[in-house]
């Protein structure tokens, strides 16, 4: 992997250049617009056709069947059901401690002042075919949601001609997925924008696709709400000189497996620790089985910096804001407050970026492409939404009304004033 030395401005310029992968190409853009609109027109009929066009399958009932979700889950192992209900505890403790609670506000004589908190009524999960279909992911997605009161949850993946991976179902069906629906692509994104006979219209729509399904999420998001479009998956790691480098080099590599164009980051003020890493990853490439894509993303995409110190090595993660930070020091927890921008911060020598992947609890879906400078890991309060509220008594608004037709008046909206005036008039109730 490149290492770079130099002045703290050459390392940031070197570093930070990297933009939120624009899910833009204007051939997609039409293809795309194309496809909602037929579905938006045509509904299942549209969806038929787009299933055997792309996803060389006819279908004649999206709605995946109770008893295929049943046999899926039989057939998963032991140990995997095992694995999947300890995240899904995890997952669950964890998002359960993320609820928040609305407020009433009577401290001023007459008025009452609140906010309630309401769930979505649907949202709508999308999960891509084959081996990037993760069941992990479904529970990261669904388990907030659950615990957020959405009533309807449902889940749409492409059809398959061996059928949907039982890995998948099973997720699925321990997370509290509602309906599963065998259909995939820009067609499902629009399916879930504006419903079709067969499947139910949604208020949000999240998870991970292609850059049909990103682009199909931007041109439907006002209609509904999106979660993010989330770009290649990036890690971070902030060590020291004692930092071990054949578990650096591994934790490295966790996420350049996920893509060609993941990014694997060592910030370290030992250049003793960036050599031996560099030559550990070349070590351990060489028997991974996704090796093509590692490698690709350790030479395209990855490096190692050398800063002057450990300070400097958190001030220039802080620019970097990756989705993924480990602090492999000594006493991590006091560093917690240098950490400005992350998505999810690993802290210590033992905490390995895939125990979050999988069964820490918290998210794993995360904003990427430095957009943890302002976009939080998915969470409960994604899917639930603010509804504020007022009472006044007519005290209390005499109190008040003088500055409301003030203010009305200023804008040239004479109906306001009078509709505040009207409560004061003689024969008012
Ligand atoms: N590290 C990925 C999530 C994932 N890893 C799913 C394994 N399965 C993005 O945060
Ligand atoms: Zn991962």
């Amino acid at each position: 992997m490149k290492i770079l030395t130099g002045s703290f401005e050459a390392l940031t310029n070197q570093v930070t250049k990297r933009e939120q992968q624009a899910a833009s190409r204007p051939e997609v853009e039409a293809a795309v617009q194309d496809i909602i609109k037929n579905v938006r027109e045509k509904g299942d009929v549209a969806l038929k056709e787009y299933s055997a066009k792309f996803d060389k399958t006819q279908v004649d009932e999206f709605r995946v069947s109770d008893a295929t979700i049943e046999a899926g889950y039989n057939a998963c192992s032991e140990e995997l059901l095992t694995a999947l209900r300890l995240a899904k505890k995890n997952i669950t403790s964890y998002h359960e401690q993320e609820v928040s609670r609305g407020f009433i506000d009577a401290k001023q004589p007459g008025v009452i002042r609140g906010q309630k908190l309401t769930p979505l009524a649907a949202a709508g999960l999308y999960v891509p075919g084959g081996t990037a279909a993760y069941p992990s992911t479904i529970m990261m997605a669904a388990i907030p949601a659950k615990i957020a009161g959405v009533k309807n949850i449902v889940m749409v993946t492409p059809p398959q001609p061996e059928g949907i991976n039982p890995a998948v179902l099973a997720a699925a069906k321990l997370a509290g997925v509602d309906a599963v629906y065998q259909i995939g692509g820009a067609q499902a994104i629009a399916a879930l924008a504006f419903g079709t006979e067969s499947i139910p219209r949604v208020d949000k729509i999240m998870g991970p696709g292609n850059i049909f399904v990103a682009t199909a999420k931007k041109q439907v998001f006002g209609q509904v709400a999106i979660d993010m479009i989330a770009g290649p998956s990036e890690i971070g790691v902030i060590a020291d000189e004692k930092a071990n480098a054949r578990q650096l080099a591994a934790d490295l590599l966790s996420q350049a497996e996920h893509d060609k164009f993941a990014r694997p980051m060592l910030v370290t003020p030992s250049l003793d620790v960036a050599k031996a890493v560099s030559a550990e990853i070349e070590r351990q490439l060489k028997t991974l089985p996704r090796e093509e894509i590692a490698r690709a993303s350790v030479n395209n995409e990855g490096f190692i910096a050398i800063t002057k110190d450990l300070d400097q090595a958190f001030d220039l993660m802080n620019l970097i804001a990756p989705e993924h930070l480990e602090v492999q020091v000594d006493e991590p927890i006091t560093y917690l407050n240098r950490i400005q921008n992350a998505g999810s911060v690993f802290l210590g020598r033992t905490a390995s970026e895939p125990l979050g992947d999988y069964v820490a609890g918290p998210n794993h879906i995360l904003p990427t492409a430095g957009t943890a400078r302002f976009f939080s890991p998915l969470g409960v309060e994604d899917f639930v939404k603010r509804i504020q509220f007022v009472q006044y008594t007519q005290p209390a608004l005499e109190k008040v009304a003088s500055a409301i037709t003030t203010l009305a008046r200023t804008e040239g909206l004479e109906a306001h004033a009078r509709a505040i005036e009207s409560r004061f008039e003689a024969d008012a109730k």
